[in-house]
């Protein structure tokens, strides 16, 4: 399954399948001489080393070798197409290296040349090791499995000298179902040129055009147009063509724009019920068949969620490519998760966290189901030096769309010493978002404490401090991550924590305060499913029970615990007695 856009007239050969391989471990990945390596071994792609019976829990460099055939006798300009690995790759074809990746879940390209020969080498090596200097962004305390492997698919594409990036579709008024299409040009650019642009399948129109910069700037009317909506899914393709090159991007109408408390999608207030979902599967780690996607989502309508916080990284085309199809809004965030100060302050980290962010905003852009944009879970959003990467990340997502909506989860929203909500950050975003655990991890209960107790208190208080603090108020809020864990299968009259019982009871307590509370806008559940964790990896972090966060709805396997059933119901619910007054 590829992903939107589609190039129809270029070359593409997809490499996923059975590649060779060689396992190098705790080598210098800086030294590697590929022509020495011997391979005598086979992996999949997409797909993880170390989750297969040889190399399970390793962590070291794995090298990947594929043969694609590209006959050429003239040079020719190629792009791979990287869906995504982690954590640091270092990649060569034909024994030349041709690009380095350090954005562990990012979908990066890459544009090479090739001469003179018919079969063509490729070599990724793979390096699934915590490192500050090759891969900053994924540390070892994360709450989240760091894989090593090829998370997601490959292709390559034939480039002409003149091609065509990307259209980029902004709806601009939802009556006339006028958009704006921002056409990017890459190669050997002209100042003028002649395109050919139709929608859906409709009759092409030629048009002659001034190109400025290598962009096209053009509005229209969608012909016999709908508007995109959860309930109405409706999509609309835009083909443009251009020399040699063409592009079909898919999109849809609608605006997403934040009035007073409220977050509207066509002018209509919403109402967001959800949970956040990791890409994770006990076997194949964030390698998703779209199987699983499709299961997951159909999983989500069931609960009646419509909003999905995907976490903590940008998440799979395919995965955004179904929520458009089937109607579901997505938080969609880049890599970040309690990093501190000290990593904001690094000159290295920041680079790579503007880059990671502004690339998530361009690859994702024409998805309609995407409503919020977000970064940094839970960092360092109560310093100085945390602000000043905040802001940035900020401005970067408005850089690709000035109405992209800005958010980031934050757990800094208790009080310092002199009564200050500690997060300084909230000024630069249009939705405010908590991340809160009452009586599970903070505000810390005492030992003499019921959880239940503490959620109503804790919903009250920041439904207070939404009301007054002076960066918060007039804005939309929402809860970006709260729950609690349950073993599968444990079972307890008493509801002792662990057990599906009290999971059951939290978070159904939890959403009824916060459907009582009119100050808030929505709520994504803490988690989706079970997710693997780090596992005796962490410097001063105890392991958690079966290496697993276990605070899914669902466990690993999407097997369902009482909670799924108490959730649903709510929601189902609420979904009826608000569907007249918001728009989901
Ligand atoms: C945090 C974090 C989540 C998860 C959660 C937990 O809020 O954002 O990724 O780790 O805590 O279950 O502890």
């Amino acid at each position: 399954m590829s992903t939107y856009p589609f190039y129809p007239e270029r070359k593409t050969i997809s490499l996923n399948g059975i590649w060779d391989f060689a396992w190098l471990g705790d080598c210098n990945i800086d030294q590697i001489m590929i022509a020495e390596v011997v391979f005598n071994e086979v992996m999949a792609v997409p797909g993880l080393f170390d989750t297969t019976p040889a190399y399970s829990g390793k962590r070291g460099v794995g090298i990947y070798r594929c043969v694609f055939l590209y006959p050429t006798t003239t040079q020719q300009l190629l792009r791979l197409k990287f869906g995504g690995a982690g954590l640091f790759c270092r990649i060569w074809v034909d024994g030349q290296e041709i690009g380095q990746y350090d954005l562990p879940y990012s979908s990066v390209d890459y544009d090479f040349r090739v001469t003179g020969r018919e079969k063509h080498e490729l070599i990724i090596a793979v390096d699934n090791r915590f490192d500050f200097k090759h891969s900053p962004l994924f540390a070892a305390n994360f709450d989240f499995y760091a894989y090593g492997g090829i998370y997601r698919h490959i292709e390559i594409q034939s480039l002409p000298e003149l091609y065509l990036e990307r259209v980029y579709v902004t709806t601009k008024d939802i009556s006339s179902g006028t958009v704006e299409l921002k056409i990017i040009l890459g190669g050997e650019i002209p100042s003028t040129a002649q395109l050919e642009l139709s929608f859906d399948d409709n009759i092409k129109q030629t048009c002659e055009v001034n190109i400025n910069d290598g962009i096209i700037i053009l509005h229209y009317k969608v012909p016999d147009f709908k508007l995109w909506s959860p309930e109405n899914p409706a999509l609309h393709t835009v083909t443009v063509s251009i020399a040699h090159d063409t592009i079909t991007e898919r999109f849809g109408i609608r605006t997403v724009s934040t009035s007073g408390e409220q977050i509207l999608l066509n002018g209509k207030a919403l109402f967001l019920r959800g949970v956040c979902r990791h890409e994770a599967h006990p076997e194949f780690g964030p390698v998703q068949p779209s199987q699983l996607m499709i299961n997951d989502l159909l999983l989500l309508k069931e609960l009646h969620c419509n909003f999905v916080r995907c976490v903590h990284y940008p998440q799979d085309q395919r995965f955004l490519d179904l929520c458009d199809q089937i109607g579901m809004l997505v938080w969609q965030e880049s890599m970040g998760w309690n990093n501190s100060e000290a990593n904001a302050l690094d000159a290295h980290f920041f680079e790579l966290q503007v880059r990671q962010t502004k690339l998530m905003a361009k690859n994702s852009y024409n998805h309609p189901s995407i409503i919020l944009w977000g970064f940094l879970n839970e960092c360092c959003s109560n310093t100085q030096g945390g602000y000043k990467l905040y802001e940035t990340l900020a401005r970067s997502i408005r850089s690709i769309n000035p109405e992209f909506l800005v958010t980031y989860a934050s757990n800094k929203i208790g009080r310092t010493k002199e009564g200050i909500v500690q997060d300084i950050c909230f000024d630069l975003v249009d939705v405010v978002a908590y991340n809160t655990y009452p009586g599970w991890i903070d505000p810390k209960p005492e030992w003499t404490d019921t959880p239940f107790d503490l959620i109503e208190p804790e919903i009250k208080r920041l439904s207070y401090i939404s009301d007054t603090h002076p960066k918060v108020k007039g804005k939309p809020v929402l809860f970006s991550e709260i729950g609690t864990c349950a073993l599968y299968g444990c079972h307890d009259i008493d509801k002792a924590q662990w057990s599906e019982e009290f999971q059951a009871e939290y978070v159904e307590k939890v959403c009824r305060a916060i459907f009582a509370d009119q100050r808030f806008s929505g709520v994504a559940l803490w988690q989706f499913f079970d997710t693997r964790s780090y596992v005796n990896a962490a410097p001063g972090v105890r392991c958690k029970p079966r290496g697993f966060n276990c605070a899914g709805l669902l466990d690993e396997y999407r097997r369902r615990k009482l909670a799924f059933s108490s959730i649903k119901e709510l929601f189902m619910t609420h979904k009826a007695s608000h569907e007249s007054k918001f728009s989901t």
